[in-house]
């Protein structure tokens, strides 16, 4: 029996961005492998992918097959299956009817993380700028507030260190992110690499595997991070391990923080953060010592107070001067606006007619529920009714009969239940695509390993073939998969064809390490990195960032931490046998102390409940979890949990203080024993 091997790429939402080896037998595969010669993956898959993707992914009793049409009522689950051309005509009618009244904005679309291969994650696009129809602001769910805050305080938030540079660092801080759990292999290769020659400070509400890895790990309460950063941006101060050179050439508004900074004694930074005296002062003495990385979690920046602690946390690297060279530096996402790719024609920005229209994913119930407002809604790439805040509130507005629903995905989920049709989405094993790391410099080729199963098709196929039936016009509704790829090659300056790329699996974006603002240029409006500024105030924000932070939860209540699991991927293979077996009962921890004091047992099933819900599950003692503080990790399917539910019953949905972005580690609850 010949076995075949094809190097392909992990498109899923994850800093690793893997390299993956398919191997197949008499035409099918046999098995999806880690491709030993990829830097990050370096032969292994993460755990819960080696189970989705030789699981669930390939299994044609799971996977969605053909097109689907509601029979039930909405989120009742009936459907029965229509041919492509019976289900597109029917979706091209009713568009038809909405465009013809002039109502493009009515049409809405929410799209994410399902894959975020360039073309399937954003060619679809075209399509709805064609329309004129409302996007549901993607980022909004997830780090919108980071990047803001980044781009008015360095005018750039794409691009941060270049991992390649981290021999020459003496110090890695990561703040607000668990590479354990959402960068499996960066944690377990790349830290432990840099480990040998660095330290690494950790700073998180929790102390999970990267922490646990840490030199020094500072735990502060969730929401206090902007005090902590003054703290130690006190004691560098104190020390004279500022840049003052730098400072007084590059930075707009050092001057007006200096009150802040002042008042931030280690002793005063305890008596809020949590975090002691002593080990904030080693950890600031480490981090200022020489050249030193930050790494700015998405956790970090899903706070009410998100900008300002993003801009406060941002001061370190500015007042220590680690901007520009090698072995300094700070990240916070890595993606492709950056490298080259242009986005206005990925997403065909010329096809619109007008601005566009947007609503925040914290706004969607609101939307939906509004007469008139949202008359068709298309969700592809995304499960809003397991990752969106306003659980309840969403399925309900989703169940309402006058809005027409079509959904694509690969599985059945939480969503589509609640569809007029639903269309089967190829997987990424089944089409060539291009996949740009989003923590690596690198590009990577995504190469087809099968026939899409079933009737499926990738997702700009099924927009190419929606815009034929609705007649029309625009070449770039219908651009080829391998011309863009063609096209998207060049614009990144990648001397590669597509196959000569697959035979690779994944380059170096640039042969020498990336050094953003080398030149000690900012694209800001004053060239400077933006300290203090009138665009913060035009963006809502103080002028100069706040040593502020969140008041602790009222007796009685906790803080709900609800951030990656490391057996999914946002809500993806939640549906996987193999996968649940793992994951088993919903579950949530505390602190030992927080168990005792309210007389829990070890996995004792308590509520825990908000004005916004109630979710019933399991509760457990962890010494990893700080008092005041629930952990309970997202991504549950409701449809496969008792509640019915997951921990987005819980959230309502409140916005940070900047870009109107997700402040999901903000929610409270109480905690309740059942009688
Ligand atoms: N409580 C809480 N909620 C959160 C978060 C949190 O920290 N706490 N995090 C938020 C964050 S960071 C994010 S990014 C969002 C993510 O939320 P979503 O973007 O909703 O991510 P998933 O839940 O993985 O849903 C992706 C869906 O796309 C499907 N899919 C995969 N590949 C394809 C494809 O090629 N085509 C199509 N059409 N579908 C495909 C998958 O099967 C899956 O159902 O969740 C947010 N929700
Ligand atoms: N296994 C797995 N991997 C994933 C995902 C997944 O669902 N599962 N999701 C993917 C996606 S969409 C994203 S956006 C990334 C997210 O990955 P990360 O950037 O790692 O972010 P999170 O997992 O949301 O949260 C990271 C940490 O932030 C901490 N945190 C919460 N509140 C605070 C606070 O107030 N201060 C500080 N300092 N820390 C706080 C949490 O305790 C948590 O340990 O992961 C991606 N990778
Ligand atoms: S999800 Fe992340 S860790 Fe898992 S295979 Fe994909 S890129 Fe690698
Ligand atoms: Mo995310």
């Amino acid at each position: 029996m010949t076995t075949t091997r094809i190097k392909t790429t992990c498109p899923r939402d994850c800093y690793d961005a893997c390299g993956i080896v398919v191997l197949k037998k008499e035409g099918r595969i046999s098995k999806v492998l880690g491709d030993p010669e990829h830097e990050r993956s370096r032969g292994a898959l993460c755990a819960k992918c080696a189970l989705a993707y030789n699981g669930v992914w390939q299994d044609p009793s799971v996977r969605l097959l053909e097109p689907l049409r509601r029979s039930g009522p909405k989120g009742s689950g009936q459907f029965v299956p229509v041919s492509w051309d019976e289900a597109l005509d029917d979706i091209a009618n009713h568009l038809q009817s909405v465009l013809g009244q002039g109502s493009g904005s009515s049409i809405f679309h929410t799209h994410y993380t399902g894959t975020c291969s360039l073309i399937a994650g954003n060619m679809p696009n075209r399509f709805f700028n064609r329309l004129g129809a409302t996007e549901v602001d993607p980022d909004t769910v997830c780090n919108k507030a980071g990047h803001e805050a980044l781009k008015l305080m360095f005018g750039n938030s794409f691009g941060g260190f270049d991992p390649r540079t981290a021999d020459e660092t003496q110090c890695l801080l990561i703040w607000g992110a668990n590479p354990s759990a959402s960068a499996p292999h960066i944690h377990k290769h790349w830290l432990s690499g840099l480990k040998k020659h660095a330290s690494l400070i950790v700073v998180d509400p929790i102390a999970h595997d990267t922490a646990q890895l840490a030199d020094i790990h500072l735990q502060p309460q969730p929401g206090t991070d902007a005090v902590l950063a003054y703290g130690l941006l006190h004691v560098l101060k104190e020390r004279g391990m500022l840049d003052e050179a730098f400072i007084a050439a590059s930075v707009q508004g050092w001057e007006q923080i200096q009150d802040e900074i002042r008042r931030c004694t280690p002793a005063h930074v305890a008596a809020i953060t949590g975090v002691d005296a002593a080990l904030l002062e080693r950890a600031a003495g480490l981090y200022g010592a020489g050249r030193s990385l930050l790494w700015m979690g998405q956790g970090l920046q899903r706070q009410p107070q998100a900008g300002n602690i993003m801009r406060a946390v941002a001061l370190l690297p500015t007042a220590t001067g680690n901007i520009g060279k090698s072995g300094s530096g700070f990240f916070f996402m890595n993606a492709f606006p950056d490298r080259g790719v242009d986005m206005d024609m990925l997403c065909g920005t010329a096809l619109r007619s007008g601005p566009i229209n947007t609503v925040s994913h914290m706004d969607l119930v609101e939307a939906l529920v509004e007469p008139e407002r949202c008359r068709v809604l298309f969700t592809w790439n995304n499960n809003i009714a397991a990752s969106n805040p306003r659980q309840t509130d969403l399925r309900q507005a989703l169940a309402r009969e006058e809005i027409f629903h079509v959904a694509l995905d690969l599985f059945h989920t939480d969503t589509t239940r609640y569809a007029d049709y639903v269309l089967p989405a190829a997987s990424f094993l089944e089409f060539d695509d291009l996949v740009v790391s989003y923590f690596d410099y690198t590009v990577s080729a995504q190469v087809k390993a099968a026939e899409p199963l079933g009737q499926s098709l990738p997702n700009q196929e099924i927009f190419r073939r929606l815009a034929l039936r609705l007649g029309l016009s625009d070449e770039a509704l219908y651009e080829s998969d391998a011309e863009l790829i063609a096209s998207l090659l060049v614009q990144m300056g990648v001397d590669e064809s597509f196959a000569s790329l697959s035979s690779k699996g994944t380059i170096p974006w640039r042969e020498t390490p990336v050094l953003h603002f080398q030149d000690g240029c900012f694209p800001t409006p004053s060239g400077k990195v933006q300290v203090a500024a009138s665009e913060w105030v035009a963006a809502g924000q103080p002028e100069f960032p706040q040593a502020s932070s969140d008041m602790p939860p009222a007796p009685g209540l906790y803080r709900l931490l609800s951030p990656a699991d490391v057996w999914l991927m946002n809500s993806s293979y939640g549906n996987d046998e193999r996968i649940r077996t793992r994951l088993g009962a919903q579950k949530a921890w505390i602190h030992p102390d927080e168990m005792l004091r309210n007389g829990f047992a070890e996995g004792q099933r308590i509520q825990l409940s908000n004005a916004s819900g109630a979710l019933v599950l399991d509760i457990h003692g962890s010494d990893r979890v700080p008092r005041q503080v629930v952990l309970l990790p997202k991504g549950r399917w409701l449809s496969h949990e008792a509640a019915n539910a997951n921990v987005n019953v819980l959230n309502p949905g409140e916005k940070t203080d900047l870009a109107e972005s997700s402040a999901v580690h903000g929610v409270l609850v109480r905690l309740d024993a059942l009688s």
